[in-house]
């Protein structure tokens, strides 16, 4: 049901305000209780002080509000696997990571078809980076043992070559080895 809240920006910035609107709340509260109930030693005369508040404060808040709007097209849309799972064409991989190796159930994957990767680790925390042919970094997980439940990450390629994966999480004497290669055609 909360589903938008964590799928695109706005559902960011709807969070964003939901935790600031209470402290904006209290700031005007006191800023108004300084400048009329309790001037206590302020020199500044009570005539003069809210007009120059009021214009800061507005001045914030719209500057605070509009950074954060214009930042929104910048977020990245999240896909989640339930997402995946209605329109019914996706792949399901599975990834057990281990010291110092992957157990990837299957490497091949389709341009544009969804890829579900439910990963694990069973012995240290490890991590699953997986890189566009180009070199920049596609996603990345950080794989703790114990879960109950493997983490989940949906992806879809959308060029064919090989994805080298790497760990980025040091877990050894053998982390730097710990890599592999996924097919996209
Ligand atoms: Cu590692």
């Amino acid at each position: 049901m909360l589903d938008f809240l964590y799928t695109n920006g706005w559902g960011a910035f709807a969070v964003m305000l939901f935790f600031q609107l209470p402290f904006l709340y209290f700031f005007i509260k006191i800023v108004y209780r300084k400048a009329y109930i309790d001037k206590g030693a302020s020199e500044t005369e009570s005539q003069k002080y809210p007009m120059m508040e009021g214009i800061w404060i507005t001045t914030v808040v719209a500057l605070f509000v509009l950074v954060n709007v214009l930042s929104v097209v910048y977020m990245p849309p999240v896909t989640t696997a339930a997402m995946i799972k209605q329109g019914g064409n996706f792949q399901e991989v599975d990834v057990t990571a281990r010291s110092w190796f992957y157990e990837i159930s299957e490497r091949e994957y389709e341009v544009g078809r969804p890829v579900i990767f439910n990963a694990k680790s069973i012995d240290t925390v490890h991590g699953f980076a997986v890189y566009h042919p180009d070199g920049r970094i596609l996603f990345t997980m950080m794989l703790v043992p114990g879960m109950e439940e493997a983490s989940t990450l949906v992806h879809t390629f959308t060029e064919a070559g090989n994805y080298k994966v790497r760990c980025l999480e040091y877990c050894g004497i053998v982390h730097h080895g710990m890599q592999d290669v996924l097919v996209v055609r």
